[in-house]
């Protein structure tokens, strides 16, 4: 019984030191955060997340920190963290990682400069599950496999191979 009593006091403790430090940073309902990934469509592997912040009068958010925490829709994922640079013109760029193909939920926090206040955003974004440098995911833009999530038509198709022939210039200097 004592030590019951003596583990609620302990938790009692915890959830008051949490209320404290939460509270110190106003909640803002009127930042307006928007998210795009590159590459696109979202494939598995390296990506990166670009992240605009602008107030309610429009204006770009400067100096904030942002900070992505993603889920997968399923159980028994580890979840992958990303953080922003230190962003430019309210534009802040994330280094993350697609660990597997599927559905994911990102929570995107902005946390203004001096804690002066913080939003979240949750996006939900499908990722193929073929690697962004898959011949088979490069191939999507024939029709063969086409496996549309949706999205535009927004596939970027790298070419091999650079085109080394550059003008030749007859500059008559003969
Ligand atoms: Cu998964």
């Amino acid at each position: 019984m004592k030590t019951r009593l003596f583990t609620l006091v302990l938790v009692a403790l915890a959830v008051a030191a949490c209320g404290q430090a939460a509270a110190q940073i106003p909640v803002l309902d009127d930042l307006m955060i928007e998210l795009a990934v590159e590459p696109h469509p979202p494939a598995v592997g390296e990506a990166t997340l670009v992240i605009t912040v602008t107030d309610a009068d429009g204006a770009p958010v400067e100096g904030a920190m942002v900070a992505v925490h993603g889920d997968m829709d399923h159980a028994g994922m580890e979840p992958v963290d990303g953080e922003s640079d230190e962003g430019a013109q309210g534009v802040y760029r994330v280094p993350f990682t697609w660990t597997m193909g599927g559905g994911w939920i990102l929570d995107v926090t902005v946390t203004l400069p001096d804690n002066r206040g913080r939003a979240t955003e949750r996006f939900e974004v499908f990722v193929e599950a073929v690697s962004s440098d898959s011949i088979l995911n490069q191939s999507v833009g024939d029709g063969a496999t086409q496996h549309d999530a949706g999205g535009g038509d927004s596939m970027e198709m790298e070419m091999g191979g650079g085109d080394a022939s550059s003008h030749e210039r007859d500059d008559g200097s003969e």
